[in-house]
């Protein structure tokens, strides 16, 4: 029986996390095929430790799981290469990028298959389809190409999260040893990766998780994840939980069970969710969730312009007034708030894209003083084909193309598109990007985000002091002295590296 190579591209350069993505997958085939993982993150040369298992002859099914971004980067040239040298391996890629933009990883003639969307029954499906030459053109979640033409097969139903088997924590154990993972944070010093849940029930039309999961979410019960919880707590010392899933806080009642078993483990926790969900969540489990060690909450705040955040979908039932009540609501709980806000969404007019990222910054000075131990994260959107949406229409007007060939994708100027830093969108010009890039900067200076643990107090008060006058004038051109200094400290950026 051939065996299967699960490969996690390089996506951090110190900060290693739990594979998880590839370790569903692991879980899916353990016990019915030999795996084997390689990490991108743990290994200096990542090609030579593949090729090493490729030498043996013993492997047949590569699986590589991307997003956009810096795994690109050691996606596109290691598939090319194994395609090359290691013709008779299928290459089957899997995550969020090749799910969005299958024509290109296709056409680049060495991804052979895309699993589109959850992989837990697909990839074991399509291995034993192609294992016992049986056909493959009826299993879900599945794109390929044949004859030139391109095949989506149709969406599983999401499945029941506690059917799933038991993530292979003790053999990863094996490859990487798993302490190796859990890494120092401002939570903690061993803060463990965890996804509890997939999907989201939102449609936000800027969301690459709305064309995957179709407005679809299931979560694991609480005692399931406290069990994972508490196994890597006991067996490898964790002591802090970031919460990966696109939106934990769904479900009160899963959130306040969750928060009732971890309340005497002395774990802190974050995870991420929607501010018009939780502030209908009652002020007891609130407070109860922040006793349990949820000390810091990512929201996606998007705009505090309502005509905006309309256009992302958000609208009706996420509005700028709510935003700011709600930051005021968190205070009382002592829960530190970190609001994400999308600067630079397309309008009919360059004069009204600037007059909107004015209206941003401003609203952003606002949740400041409201609460000023909010966390703002910005980016510039960047778009995703998020078909059928109403701002995904106007950006393809305004003649937005994404890069036809996969090569393309991780040239610098898309490099900086995936990390929603310098989008090549038209309706933006350079001046508008300074402008927020600027603003950012004198912002970071005034306010240094309490997750850079590395950051302390003598630097904290020198950059607050460069930023403060700036900030209080609405001076942002030029702020090459915060710049310098966040250089020369290595200034954190939770947007890029991680929350
Ligand atoms: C952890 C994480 C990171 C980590 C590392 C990611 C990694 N893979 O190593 C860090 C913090 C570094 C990161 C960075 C970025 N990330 Co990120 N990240 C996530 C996050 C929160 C969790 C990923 C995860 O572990 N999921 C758990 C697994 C179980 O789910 P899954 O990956 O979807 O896997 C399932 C299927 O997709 C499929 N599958 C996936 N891989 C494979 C592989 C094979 C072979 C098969 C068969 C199937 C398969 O099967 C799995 C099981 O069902 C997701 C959001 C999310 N909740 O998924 C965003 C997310 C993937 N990130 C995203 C982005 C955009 C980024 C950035 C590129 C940009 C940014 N500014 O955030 C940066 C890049 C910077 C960098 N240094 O890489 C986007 C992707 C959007 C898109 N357009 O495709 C997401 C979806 C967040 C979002 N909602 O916008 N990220
Ligand atoms: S709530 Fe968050 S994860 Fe859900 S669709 Fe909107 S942006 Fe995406």
């Amino acid at each position: 029986m051939n065996k299967i190579l699960l490969f996690n591209p390089r996506s951090a350069n110190n900060k290693y996390r739990i594979p998880n993505s590839i370790l569903n997958i692991a879980a899916s085939v353990e016990g019915k095929y030999e795996w084997v993982i390689v990490d991108g993150n743990c290994e200096h040369d990542a090609l030579k430790k593949i090729t090493s298992y490729l030498d043996t002859g013993e492997f047949r099914y590569l699986g590589f799981t991307v997003i956009p971004g810096p795994q690109l980067r050691q996606a596109i040239p290691i598939s090319k290469h194994i395609k090359k040298h290691y013709p008779n391996t299928t290459m089957v890629w899997g995550g969020y990028f090749p799910s969005i933009y299958d024509q290109v990883s296709l056409n680049s003639g060495y991804v052979d298959f895309i699993i589109n969307g959850p992989g837990d029954h697909a990839f074991l499906q399509l291995v034993d389809a192609l294992e016992n030459f049986q056909p493959y053109e009826l299993i879900k979640n599945l794109i390929y190409k044949v004859d030139g033409k391109i095949y989506k097969t149709a969406k599983a139903d999401l499945l029941d999260q506690d059917t799933l088997p038991p993530l292979p924590y003790d053999k990863l154990n094996e490859f990487y040893p798993i302490p190796k993972f859990l890494g120092k944070t401002y939570l903690g010093d061993h803060t463990l990766a965890y996804h509890s849940s997939i999907g989201c029930p939102f449609t936000c039309s800027f969301c690459s998780v709305v064309p995957i999961y179709e407005a679809r979410w299931k979560g694991k019960s609480a005692q399931n994840i406290y069990k994972d919880v508490k196994y890597i707590k006991e067996k490898w010392g964790a002591d802090a939980i970031e919460f990966h899933d696109n939106n934990f806080f769904v479900s009160e009642k899963r959130a306040v069970e969750f928060a009732k078993l971890v309340m005497n483990d002395n774990m802190t926790w974050w995870g991420m969710a929607r501010i018009d969900t939780m502030d209908k969540f009652k002020d007891e489990s609130l407070e109860l969730i922040r006793r349990s060690g949820c000390k810091i909450i990512f929201f996606g705040a998007e705009s505090g312009n309502d005509a905006v955040l309309e256009q992302m979908d958000k609208g009706g039932t996420q509005n700028g007034a709510q935003i700011l009540r709600f930051a005021e609501r968190l205070k009382k709980f002592d829960i530190i708030p970190e609001y994400s806000f999308v600067l630079g969404t397309p309008a009919p007019t360059p004069e009204e894209v600037m007059k909107q990222i004015d209206f941003d910054i401003d609203f952003i000075k606002k949740v400041k003083a409201i609460n000023p131990k909010t966390e703002i994260v910005i980016y510039t959107y960047s778009p995703v084909a998020t078909e059928g949406s109403e701002l995904y229409k106007q950006v393809v007007e305004a003649g937005f193309k994404f890069p036809q060939v996969l090569e393309d994708w991780i040239s610098p100027a898309w490099e900086n598109f995936d990390l929603r830093k310098n989008p090549l969108t038209p309706w933006l010009k350079p001046e508008m990007v300074d402008k927020i890039r600027n603003f950012e900067t004198v912002l970071n200076g005034c306010y240094p985000t309490v997750t850079d643990i590395k950051l302390n107090v003598i630097k904290r008060k020198a950059i607050k002091l460069l930023a403060n006058l700036r900030y209080r004038t609405s001076l942002y051109h030029y702020p090459y002295e915060i710049k310098l200094l966040q250089k020369v400290w290595r200034y954190r950026q939770p947007e890029i590296q991680g929350f």
